[in-house]
């Protein structure tokens, strides 16, 4: 038996956001506003775990002499952040991208003059292993500091079998020496390579018969995901990868229709994804189907601010109880940030999500949509002490004062990683 007494408790807690909830899955329709509230609450937790939660008063008679307390000093507390979907390993910045967007030029243009993912690819190509270590490392202190604790990680800039792996083995070098956990995405059909530009079949042979074959193997990853819109890969090249992929292991996501509506919301239900992410033209049939298949809509705001495009239709989906979930899509060319809670901020006011459906979609729904929602994403005995201590009292305060860091203490496995020591 493992030891069960308590390490650490957390007093004080003007509210604490358990999230909890008697019916496993994510949260959607109304209830993805259930926010599990315990006012003056407390934490108490024996190691790695969460032990029990309650108020205060009832805590405290529990806690054994010798355990360490921290004082909340009536200040919220929640679960982790989970960014559910970043690129996160990458070499090279794409500053001057970001200037010519200004001055007029699109995403697709860029990319079309030989700039965007094939850009950043070139970089990744030529980076060593310990280049994209110390960057990624850089990226996931960053990460931490504002309150993520697990992230997905997806490879996608590398289009080569060596590059790819690369990418991935950096991943997995992450996880193991960085206090963030790190979830892994093969994203091998975000592009096709310059070199295979008028030779898409064999890229598409490569990635199938030899990539996923070879991920799958070394146990590189838990996902494998598609860029599926117009002038990347096609809804048959996308179903086929992810089914391909499937009969490895990989369990499948997409990126859908952040572009167009070009139907990478259907093959997300048709394949039985995970998550489809984006989402900015899905319409009212693609919701219900996605609904029907028990996918959950990744959103991200950041992406639509950083190019100044359209925002997904997150109220439809709310009303029609879909569940949604956050994320950052932390990348160079669409979302150069690594902050949940600016992402928080964007959802409240272009996506018109209500603060609790917001902290909602960042914990509990994007835990699940990295099939992690049995173990981190809500407070409640066995699951993960991956806390946060915040600024304020009121959670409501949290996604209102935008653009700065208001998590004052991290806690991770039950131990205090930010600020360091
Ligand atoms: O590098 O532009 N959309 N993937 C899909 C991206 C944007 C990343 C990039
Ligand atoms: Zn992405």
């Amino acid at each position: 038996m493992k030891q069960t007494s308590p390490t650490l408790a957390i007093l004080n807690i003007s509210q604490l956001l358990t999230l909890s909830s008697s019916t496993p899955g994510p949260r959607a329709g109304k209830s993805q506003s259930d926010l599990g509230i315990i006012e003056n609450g407390a934490v108490l937790i024996s190691d790695e775990k969460i032990l029990e939660v309650g108020r205060t008063q009832t805590i405290k008679k529990k806690i054994p002499r010798k355990t360490k307390l921290i004082d909340a000093k009536n200040k919220v507390v929640t679960p982790g952040l989970v960014d559910c979907h970043t690129h996160l390993v990458f070499a090279g910045s794409r500053a001057d991208e970001f200037e010519l967007r200004i001055q007029g030029k699109t995403y697709q243009e860029i990319s079309s003059l030989g700039g965007g993912i094939n850009s950043t690819v070139k970089k990744t190509r030529e980076a060593s292993s310990e280049e994209l270590l110390d960057s990624g490392r850089e990226r996931l202190n960053r990460m931490l500091s504002f309150g993520t604790t697990t992230v997905e990680v997806k490879s996608g800039y590398g289009l080569s079998t060596e590059s790819e792996l690369k990418i991935l083995e950096v991943i997995k070098k992450l996880n193991r020496n960085h206090p963030v956990d790190l979830v892994p995405t093969f994203l091998g059909a975000h592009a096709i390579p310059e070199e295979f530009k008028i030779y898409r079949r064999d890229y598409i042979r490569i990635l199938t018969e030899e990539m996923i074959p070879q991920v799958a193997k070394k146990k590189l990853a838990e996902f494998c995901d598609v860029f599926c819109e117009n002038g990347y890969f096609t809804v048959e090249e996308s179903k086929k990868i992810l089914e391909i992929g499937k009969s490895f292991g990989l369990k499948p996501k997409v990126h859908a229709d952040e572009l167009g509506n070009t139907g990478g919301s259907q093959v997300a239900a048709d394949v039985g994804a995970v998550s489809a992410d984006h989402l900015v033209y899905a319409i009212d049939d693609d919701i219900e189907k996605m609904k029907k298949n028990g996918v959950t809509a990744v959103l991200l705001p950041g992406t639509s601010f950083f190019l100044g495009s359209r925002y997904a239709p997150a109220r439809k989906m709310i009303e029609n109880g879909l569940p949604v979930a956050l994320a950052t899509d932390f990348n160079p060319g669409s979302s150069m940030t690594e902050s949940m809670q600016m992402v928080m901020s964007l959802a409240c006011l272009n996506l018109k999500m209500t603060p609790a459906e917001v902290l909602v979609a960042s914990f509990l729904n994007s835990a699940y949509a990295i099939s992690r929602g049995e173990q981190i994403g809500s407070l409640e005995t066995d699951k993960k002490a991956d806390l946060l201590i915040w600024e304020v009292a009121n959670f409501k305060e949290i996604p209102y004062h935008y653009g700065i860091n208001l998590v004052q203490t991290v806690i991770k496995n039950g131990k205090v990683v930010y600020p360091s020591k």
